[in-house]
């Protein structure tokens, strides 16, 4: 998807009147940022592995088209998921306007059932809102409705349906929305890099392809853009950058979201920029349902930094939570036993869970695998919500490619260690406390635990 936003001048008056042209996506692919063919000039946006929607310009008013659709959108390569999204996508494109603009949205449903676009956080006339029922009828199947409103306020938005919202949200229909300011403010500053993304949830069964909508927490995909690592790009930054990721959460628990290496600023949240004495620095910044955040930092160090959901369940992919801890648990002895009777019978889990991603164990059709992602230095061991912020001196400016894997500086990178291992010092204080222990003899011993048989203690 190259070229601009479409020009007015090349469209007739008939043509005016009739539907914007409905642009549709199929790769899942992060598109370069599309550069205004007409309006205010602004920076735009980079969606992470997503697009933003073109428009054309109708006397004055920027003129969008959404189409509400089910979809297929690859989660990771090899695994394809059955959402309903808007324009060939979930999430649907990120629309980017300019503070003052009057947009006008249309809205087509393609979907099986009603729906409606709830523009979240704008400012706009109560009957734009989007809300079925309370503000506006349902876009009933095969209908199109428009909306229209001054985009008031410049910030981080989002888009997603207020009807049977429960199944829609978990089928994947949401997008991002940028408006940018239209002057410089002291409070939005401008940046060399500014990308954004959808925190969201899925709950799709190993081998099927159309997420259960009726899950409430127990979610197995954890994404960025409804993408799954290592099926997530990477953000690729020029050393030096001001880099300012937006971030917007439409799944159903709050996310962490902690980069390595650098410490940002919140400089903006769902209300609009943050005043300067508000902002502290932080590495990790927690992001709330429904909430929006961007986050902004100078890009001065050479790497390639994590940035991740700081929930570990949320870094690993399709799981069972059904999984107990065998860590310690020496299964020699009853490994042979059933050996006898199922070949390949394998033990799991005693030394930890690292060598799942050494297994390459043999996985349904259609999914990921639980820890995965092939580095320089071997498996990353994660999924889900992770992905690498790449800081590079010969980064080209508005180059936005994959400089590939860095290149350490010589003995720069941990290694290990061949001196002798000196005896370790143990402490034989039992320690102090408030009250006097009533059995001075017990203060060194050891706690064994036991726990009773059957019950909470099985195997
Ligand atoms: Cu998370």
């Amino acid at each position: 998807m190259a070229g601009g936003a479409v020009a007015a001048g090349a469209v007739s008056r008939m043509a005016l009147a009739a539907l914007p042209e409905a642009v549709s996506q199929t790769s899942a692919a992060t598109m370069a940022p599309l550069q205004p063919g007409s309006g205010r000039p602004y920076h735009p946006v980079v969606t992470l592995n997503g697009w933003t929607l073109p428009w054309r310009t109708n006397q004055g008013v920027k003129e969008f088209h959404l189409v509400a659709e089910p979809v297929v959108r690859e989660m990771a390569p090899g695994f394809k998921a059955h959402l309903w999204g808007y324009n060939g996508q979930s999430p649907g494109p990120t629309i980017e306007v300019v503070e003052g603009d009057r947009v006008r949205v249309f809205v087509t449903n393609r979907l099986p059932e009603h729906t409606a676009v709830h523009w979240h956080g704008q400012r706009l006339p109560n009957g734009m809102d989007g809300v079925t029922g309370l503000t506006q009828p349902a876009i009933a199947p095969g209908k199109t409705f428009v909306y229209e409103f001054v985009a008031r306020r410049p910030g981080t938005f989002m888009y997603h349906p207020h009807a049977d919202e429960m199944v829609q949200m978990a089928m994947g229909m949401m997008g991002f929305w940028v408006t940018h300011p239209k002057a410089p403010t002291p409070l939005i500053e401008r940046v060399d890099r500014d990308f954004c993304f959808l925190l969201s949830s899925y709950d799709i069964e190993p081998g099927s392809y159309t997420p259960r909508i009726a899950t409430m927490t127990d979610f197995n995909l954890w994404t960025f853009n409804s993408r799954v690592f290592p099926g997530i790009d990477s953000l690729h930054v020029r050393q030096g950058d001001r880099v300012r990721i937006r971030i917007g959460n439409l799944s159903m628990t709050n996310h962490p979201i902690h980069l390595h290496g650098h410490e940002f600023s919140v400089t903006g949240t769902d209300g609009g920029p943050v005043p300067k004495a508000a902002r502290w620095p932080e590495v990790t910044t927690d992001v709330a349902v429904g909430q929006m955040r961007q986050i902004e930092f100078v890009a001065d160090a050479e790497g390639d930094w994590a940035l991740h959901c700081h929930k570990s369940h949320h870094t690993m992919n399709a799981m069972g939570h059904a999984v107990p801890t065998l860590i310690g648990v020496d299964h020699g002895a009853l490994a042979r036993k059933i050996n006898n009777l199922i070949p390949d019978y394998m033990v799991m889990g005693e030394r930890g869970m690292a060598d799942m991603t050494e297994m390459e164990m043999p996985i349904p059709d259609n999914t990921v695998p639980m820890m995965t992602g092939e580095g320089p230095f071997g498996s990353v061991e994660m999924g889900g919500m992770f992905t690498v912020l790449k800081v590079r001196a010969g980064q080209k400016p508005g180059d936005y490619g994959d400089p590939g894997w860095f290149k350490h500086p010589a003995g720069t990178v941990a290694r290990e260690s061949v001196a002798a291992l000196a005896e370790p010092s143990r402490s034989t204080s039992g320690g102090g406390q408030a009250m006097p222990r009533r059995d001075a003899s017990a203060a060194s011993a050891e706690v064994r635990v036991r726990k009773p048989a059957g019950g909470h203690g099985r195997p």
